[in-house]
């Protein structure tokens, strides 16, 4: 028995080896965190580190998330290895009291650091976990192939991007019916484009970071992988349409069939994206 005989890092794993598949993380593009439950950390913990690494300062903060374990991708690592050689790819990390440190307790062998993106997946936890009263979960960023591209045409806005979505694919409305937020390109991994996507995920479960990629959240590896994995269906859609086409849509999903799917499966969808 060890660590990845636990059903949870096993989740954790196949979730990377279908974003792997899906084709979303070329080189060490992407990564993936998930905050255990108590009952994970205790099934984990015969298994950690006889003595836990350094605390690591992160640069941001957030009290509701001291004391709490995650799985996180390393920083620099491919997800086409986690499967085959996952100590060295994934680990697991403490935070401390102050909810501002974290340290390594199993995994990241042989010097690995929590993903680069370990301050943006922080801050949108403490966000998502407030927002849905500690339902969230997981949250994963991933290069999204057909979101990226559309962000070179389509203006950068959060209502043009979820009315694209909403009308490319039937069941968006009713996967993200508050529509999905947009930040524009920012240096990836600092504290300005954690502090951009945590603001964007007080209202919603996923944001687009133009020329970059896809954040969602999720409060399983079902629901969060199926949120991008829905977004990027319907993205590749409208630009196989924009392409076909030269820009021609002859028909589409009206703003009246948006508001009767949400009335028959009984979601609120966000009036402000609607004309
Ligand atoms: O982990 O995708 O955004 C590499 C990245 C940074
Ligand atoms: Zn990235």
């Amino acid at each position: 028995m060890g660590v990845l005989d636990v059903e949870i890092v096993k989740g954790y794993i196949r979730m990377c080896t279908d974003g792997w598949l899906q084709g979303w993380h070329e080189r060490n593009g992407g990564n993936l965190t998930y905050r255990m439950k108590d009952e994970e950390v205790a099934a984990c913990r015969p298994f950690f580190n006889a003595v836990p690494g350094p605390w690591v300062q992160m640069g941001v903060q957030a009290e509701n998330l001291a004391g709490e374990y995650f799985i996180t991708t390393g920083s620099g690592k491919y997800f086409r290895n986690v499967e085959l050689d996952p100590e060295h790819s994934i680990g697991i990390v403490e935070i401390n009291a102050a909810g501002d440190s974290w340290r390594i307790v199993w995994g990241l062998a042989g010097g690995a650091k929590p993903t680069s993106e370990f301050p943006s997946h922080f801050m949108n936890h403490s966000v998502r976990k407030a927002a849905t009263g500690g339902a969230n979960r997981v949250i994963y960023h991933c290069h999204a192939t057909n979101v990226i591209a559309l962000t070179y045409i389509l203006p950068l806005t959060d209502r043009d991007f979820s009315r694209a979505l909403w009308q490319s694919a039937t069941e968006c409305p009713v996967v993200f019916p508050e529509g999905v937020g947009v930040c524009p390109w920012m240096v990836p991994g600092g504290a300005g484009i954690a502090m951009a996507t945590s603001e964007k995920m007080k209202h919603y479960q996923a944001a687009i970071w133009a020329q970059h990629g896809l954040f969602v959240s999720g409060p399983d590896f079902d629901t969060a992988f199926g949120l991008a994995h829905t977004i990027e269906k319907s993205a590749e859609i409208y630009v196989k349409v924009l392409s076909m086409g030269g820009g021609l849509i002859r028909q589409t999903i009206t703003d009246d069939d948006l508001r009767a799917i949400a009335r028959d499966f009984g979601v609120v969808l966000n009036e402000d994206f609607l004309d």
